[in-house]
């Protein structure tokens, strides 16, 4: 396949869902509105170029990014409610499940929840980032058999070209078994108009591209939709004030889930990265943190005693 689907921003929700379903992701042209893009560039941009550049392969040494975006504009919900994004989730991530209670056989079903949301900015000169399976954070199994934990969106907050980064795309991995290794070959580039978007499922084999330009800056705003049931059931978070939880042992702050792991699921992001929470509770100083990416690439560095 040479290129992704395109599909027109009043397209019919069956249509969305029958194309992620055979390839894994869609184009959806001009889908955010010329005030949400306009307003998000205003909001956003000014702070991308306050952060600091990414600390492993995977955030990229020349790649900013910033998080916790309802934050900082109020735009992101027009993506996050946007039709065809939200109800093309929920087909993925809420399938039902017949469940027993005593004598009482009913329906369950996931909610959806807002997973991540990130502002990504390649810069001329970042390489590829490595192939990778958005839902890996969830230690998902594949093939998923049409019940995905994670469904992305990244909209294109300046026009993506194959030289400035555009979103790198294996169609149809979301099919394939976790043996099988995805291949650079095997990607072909997301090019898209600022304003359209890539929606794609976690299953899906995709990378930040290569920024072969001498001065494009490539920006996207994501943000993923998760299953609700990967989560803690109690909200520890609304529960707990944070000075209580750092008054416990590590092991009791991580057991509550101030912790990220190996797979990532728990950062908070400081300065530009993505980093364990643990750090907050200890009150160090940030500076020179590497985010939780850097635990998966010995190659870089020793692995910092705090991140241990
Ligand atoms: O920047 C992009 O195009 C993709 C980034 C990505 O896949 C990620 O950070 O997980
Ligand atoms: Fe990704």
């Amino acid at each position: 396949m040479a290129e992704l689907t395109r599909l027109p921003p009043d397209a019919r929700l069956e249509d969305v869902i029958a194309v992620l379903e055979r390839d894994g992701g869609v184009i959806i042209e001009d889908f955010l509105s010329p005030e949400t893009l306009s307003g998000l560039r205003d909001d956003l941009l000014p702070l991308l170029a306050r952060q600091a550049a990414g600390r492993d392969p995977f955030a990229g040494f020349s790649t900013r990014r910033l998080s916790a975006l309802f934050a900082h504009t109020r735009h992101c919900a027009a993506i996050a409610t946007h039709p065809l994004f939200l109800h093309a989730a929920e087909h993925f991530l809420c399938q039902p499940r017949e469940v027993w209670a005593g004598e009482n056989r009913f329906s369950m079903a996931a909610d959806v929840r807002i997973g991540v949301t990130q502002a990504i900015q390649i810069a001329p000169g970042e390489n590829a980032q490595p192939l990778h399976r958005d839902d890996t954070v969830f230690l998902w199994r594949h093939p998923t058999g049409g019940r995905e934990g994670r469904v992305q969106i990244i909209c294109a907050a300046c026009d993506f070209t194959t030289d400035n980064g555009g979103t790198l795309v294996i169609p149809g991995s979301h099919l394939w078994d976790d043996e099988r290794k995805p291949e650079r070959s095997e990607a072909i580039s997301t090019v898209m108009k600022a304003g359209s978007a890539l929606i794609f499922l976690g299953s899906t084999y995709h990378a930040g591209g290569a920024n072969l330009t001498a001065d494009e800056y490539r920006t996207a705003v994501s943000i993923a939709l998760d299953a609700s049931n990967m989560r803690q059931e109690e909200n520890m978070y609304l529960s707990l004030p944070s000075d209580l939880v750092a008054s416990y042992p590590e092991q009791i702050q991580r057991l509550l889930g101030w912790s990220a792991g190996s797979n990532h699921m728990g950062w908070v992001e400081r300065d530009g990265q993505m980093i364990d929470p643990i750090h907050l509770l200890r009150g160090e100083a940030l500076a020179g943190l590497r985010g939780v990416g850097a635990r998966n690439h010995p190659e870089i560095a020793p692995a910092q005693p705090a991140d241990a």
